[in-house]
């Protein structure tokens, strides 16, 4: 087999994600610490490999791939028996990827749009716009959820460890009401459920919130 890297930190959402994925296909790897905080990512060594200076990072015997969500598309393509984490029939998959653009492009986002001022320029008002943002990822959720146990119906796959990996950090910036959000508050209980995943996604997840919930505070318009 050949020699996986992940490049990450693990209080980022999208490297849980891939670490879940792994951790769920049981492939061995090593993993390397990049210290966003302290600007590890824009060493010349780690642009060369990534000029995006993003984590996680996967290097698959030189392979280099990043954007979680491509990454752990491959992991399951190139590393699973089967094809549950994520199907290969051409509707499930569909139906399947566009939750994954849904995280990469408006969930993560809305938490990215936070965090990324205040973690790089100090910035710790928050415009009410930025958690509205953060409240219709969540309305988008709940609405995917409907009444299926996972995000893409009753079997667990990618698309639930990248947008769970979020959702769980988004309480950094927004609580998720168990009561307007009763689908959510659910999933994310059966997640827990998974024998790895408070290990893998919940002690980084903690950390990240204790790191920004209270220092952030909501502009008044
Ligand atoms: N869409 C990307 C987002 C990755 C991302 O924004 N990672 C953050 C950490 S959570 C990062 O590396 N930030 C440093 C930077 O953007 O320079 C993914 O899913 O991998």
């Amino acid at each position: 087999m050949s020699k996986i890297v992940l490049y990450g930190m693990d209080i980022s959402p999208p490297v849980r994600a891939c670490l879940l994925t792994l951790r769920a296909l049981e492939v061995p790897f090593e993993y390397k610490d990049v210290n966003l905080l302290a600007g590890e990512h824009m060493s010349e060594e780690f642009l060369e490999k990534n000029p995006q200076h993003t984590v996680p990072l996967l290097d698959d015997d030189g392979a280099l791939i990043w954007d979680s969500h491509a990454i752990c598309c491959y992991l399951v393509d190139k590393y699973c028996k089967s094809d549950e984490l994520y199907p290969k029939d051409l509707v499930k998959r569909a139906q399947l990827e566009q939750r994954l653009y849904f995280d990469a492009s408006i969930l993560f986002m809305s938490l990215r749009n936070i965090s990324i001022p205040y973690f790089y320029h100090n910035v710790a008002v928050v415009p009410q716009e930025k958690i509205d943002n953060v409240n219709a990822g969540y309305n988008h959720l709940e609405a995917f959820l409907g009444d299926n146990s996972y995000l893409t119906g009753e079997n667990i796959t990618i698309a639930d460890f990248c947008c769970g990996a979020t959702a769980s950090s988004l309480p950094a910036v927004l609580d998720i009401d168990p009561e307007t959000y009763p689908k959510i508050t659910a999933w994310l209980d059966r997640l827990n459920l998974l024998p790895y995943f408070n290990e893998v996604n919940n002690v980084g997840a903690e950390k990240y919130i204790n790191m920004l919930k209270n220092e952030l505070t909501v502009e008044c318009s």
